[in-house]
């Protein structure tokens, strides 16, 4: 070839390979989403609604023999459901048709346990109906939950029963018009109520409910609708109901080893990456400790920190967040939910309310063909359909988002163009911060959707660097922002040695705190590192994010003396084993007496040195199922250990349902040992439990 020959080429070359859009687009790689699966994972958050007979029996798990009577709601609106689940951002709405216990809102022909036989509505009432009719006036999906297990069916564990339950199935899915999502419970089998039989039953939860029909009749009556069970066959469980998936989160599975109540769940928090069968994640938490209401548990509704994290390690870690609401027995979604559902919502949109990558200019390492429609741009034009795509072979690139101005950012928002499957093993991003490339994370997998937070840097380029994938990576948006900090209250904690932190989930955010009652403001100490308080105050604590100048709320604690030197002396009955439990300022943690002694049962405490004592306090038990709540009490002093004096007994009033610190206040005495007796405790268990006791002292 002549010079002359070769120089023409070279001129004509690039132009002819951009032009040309022959470039074959990238192979399927793996098991690709279906149309359904694909439309699911667009909704990212949606809610779970846990209402049923177990609202009214304050129970979480019904035992199937309960009176239809006893659904009786006083206000029940599902307007206002579905209006808070609209304003909070939710895409729709799963509802419990029918729990464990059997009990159908709606008025099924199978059996006689439903909201038919109940004086709601005069039995003519259908919960199904009025939620269903509600999602769509505004506009949220609407799906169903429907409990395998029976506990209240007669002929439950016979085919019979199988029988009835397809026809259930049939009847929610024919008579309340589109729904999106089937919910199947792993939860199987034992012991129930059985039509009288009151007996133990057990089934093969892989092969008694005929699943295959189950799916079958779901594809025939709802074709677009997703069936969601541990193992699908649409969307699986996230292996935990705490409110997470994994930081490797495959939606893909080995999909023919699962069935419901899988012994190997853990696996579902991350997927298998040889996985056979599309099968994304949902992350299913509750709002409260509870999936059911309960009055004890107003004061457990999750905070704000909590929520913004369980978005972050669902939605942001490619799955999608299901999160529940337990209506409350007036048939509410109760004011504390609201509330809490509404900061979340202020906090998320406020984290996502400025792109900053799409105005900026991209390139890459390697673009398809070096064609336009695989183009860096793709990945930053806010259009999901179109991607940025290397050639064959090419697993490891990257992408450079050049900012041309210092630019602060704390979020990074990636999408793999999954209809051509999940492809990214490993990547890490950068900023190029005072002209240098500063390395902010590595990961694994991004799937759908992965978000990363980190501490704000101010950067004029960001990069993506995609270090293996399955194939040609496919990125189909990469989105930066700068959130806003999380400004809520301290967190204040103490040892048992009287070390106290005040927490906050941002390092930029500073906190200010006095010990002498009063408010605080900027002018106040600033915390800096935990301080020793050994003596009583009143410690209060505020939180000031110096970027808004916002200051929140201020906290307030009684903090007294340490207990250091706190010795259980004695106790009626039980083990020294966890007796520290009581003193360690955790209220999360317990001790209890045994179970075969009788009340009341006592404890005594040797406070180490004498104080002038004015008061006692009691953490119940903050467990999801607590047993041996004080609810009578006696209180006693002594000096030496040996002689004591009656000082003050009384009730905890309603203890049970509200199960903060309870306060006993007296004439302050002299007293260096003090007895706390349980003279009544709630419920049948004999046994009286502490999560903490504490004393009041004057100085
Ligand atoms: C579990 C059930 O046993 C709980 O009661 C609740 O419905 C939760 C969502 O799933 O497996």
């Amino acid at each position: 070839m002549t010079s002359y020959f070769k120089f023409l080429l070279f001129l004509v070359l690039p132009f002819l390979s951009i032009s040309c859009s022959q470039v074959a687009p990238p192979e399927v790689v793996g098991p690709v989403p279906s149309k359904r699966q694909l439309a699911w994972q667009e909704l990212g958050y949606y809610a779970f609604i846990h209402y049923n007979m177990n609202t009214f029996t304050n129970m979480e798990w019904g035992t199937g023999g309960e009176r239809p009577a006893q659904f009786d709601p006083s206000e029940m609106d599902v307007r206002q459901w579905a209006k808070v689940i609209k304003d909070s951002g939710m895409k729709g709405v799963i509802i419990t048709a029918k729990h464990h216990d059997g009990f159908c809102l709606w008025p099924t022909k199978t059996t006689e346990h439903s909201v038919k036989n109940s004086s709601w509505r005069n039995g003519n009432g259908d919960v199904l109906k009025e939620l269903s009719e509600a999602c769509k006036e505004l506009g949220l999906k609407f799906g169903v939950y429907l409990s395998p297990w029976d506990r209240n069916a007669a002929n439950y564990g016979t085919p019979e029963y199988v029988a009835d339950f397809h026809e259930q199935l049939r009847e929610l899915l024919t008579n309340y018009g589109e729904v999106f999502e089937v919910w199947f419970d792993g939860a199987n089998g034992g012991s129930g109520y059985y039509g009288g039989a009151n007996e133990t039953r057990k089934i093969d939860s892989k092969s008694y409910y005929e699943w295959d029909t189950v799916t079958e009749i779901v594809r025939e009556l709802q074709p677009n609708a997703v069936i969601f069970s541990d193992g699908g066959p649409d969307i699986r469980w996230v292996g935990t109901e705490e409110g997470f998936a994994n930081e490797t989160n495959w939606s893909i599975m080995r999909r023919d080893e699962i069935y419901p109540g899988w012994p190997r769940y853990v696996e579902l928090r991350s997927g298998h990456e040889d996985g056979t069968h599309w099968l994304p994640a949902e992350v299913n938490t509750s709002i409260r400790p509870g999936w059911y209401y309960h009055p004890g548990e107003d004061h457990q509704v999750k905070s704000l920190t909590r929520l913004v994290d369980t978005y972050y390690e669902s939605v942001g870690r490619n799955g999608n967040f299901l999160l529940n609401l337990p209506v409350d027995a007036r048939g509410l979604v109760h004011e504390t939910d609201e509330h809490q559902l509404m900061r979340l919502k202020e906090q998320i949109d406020a984290d996502f309310a400025h792109e900053l990558a799409s105005e900026a200019k991209v390139s890459a390492t390697n673009v398809r063909g070096n064609n336009d429609t695989y183009a860096a741009k793709n990945a930053t034009d806010g259009n999901n359909a179109s991607y940025w795509a290397t050639d064959d072979g090419v697993t490891s690139a990257s992408l450079t988002i050049d900012l041309s101005e210092p630019t602060e950012i704390n979020r990074v928002l990636l999408q793999e163009y999954i209809p051509l499957g999940q492809r990214v093993k490993e990547f890490s991003i950068a900023g190029k911060v005072g002209g240098k490339w500063i390395q902010i994370d590595t990961q694994t997998t991004i799937g759908y959707k992965r978000i990363l937070r980190f501490n704000t840097v101010i950067a004029t380029a960001f990069r993506l660097d995609i270090a293996d994938a399955k194939a040609s990576p496919l990125i189909s948006n990469l989105a930066l922002y700068r959130a806003p900090n999380l400004l809520v209250p301290p967190t204040v904690r103490r040892n048992r040695e009287g070390m106290v932190s005040l927490l906050v989930p941002e390092a930029s955010v500073s906190v200010y705190y006095t010990l002498n009652g009063s408010e605080p403001t900027k002018e106040s100490p600033k915390y800096e590192a935990p301080f020793m308080v050994v003596t009583p105050r009143t410690l209060k604590a505020i939180a000031y994010d110096a970027e808004t100048a916002m200051v929140t709320a201020s906290v307030s604690k009684h903090i007294d003396i340490s207990k250091a030197a706190w010795k259980v002396v004695s106790t009626s009955s039980g083990t020294d084993e966890d007796i520290q439990n009581l003193m360690d300022e955790n209220p999360k943690t317990f001790w209890a007496t045994d179970n075969k002694t009788a009340s009341p049962q006592e404890i005594v405490i040797d406070l180490g040195a004498s104080y002038s004592v004015k008061g006692l306090t009691y953490v119940p038990s903050q467990e999801r199922y607590p047993f041996g709540i004080v609810t009578d009490y006696a209180v006693y002093l002594s000096t030496n250990g040996t002689k004591w004096n009656f000082v003050v007994a009384g009730e905890f009033s309603n203890v049970v349902n509200s199960r903060l610190e309870q306060e006993v206040l007296f004439t302050a005495k002299k007293a260096r040992y003090l007895k706390l007796k349980a003279i009544k405790t709630d419920g049948e268990d004999p046994r009286a439990s502490f999560a903490e006791i504490g004393v009041l002292t004057e100085e």
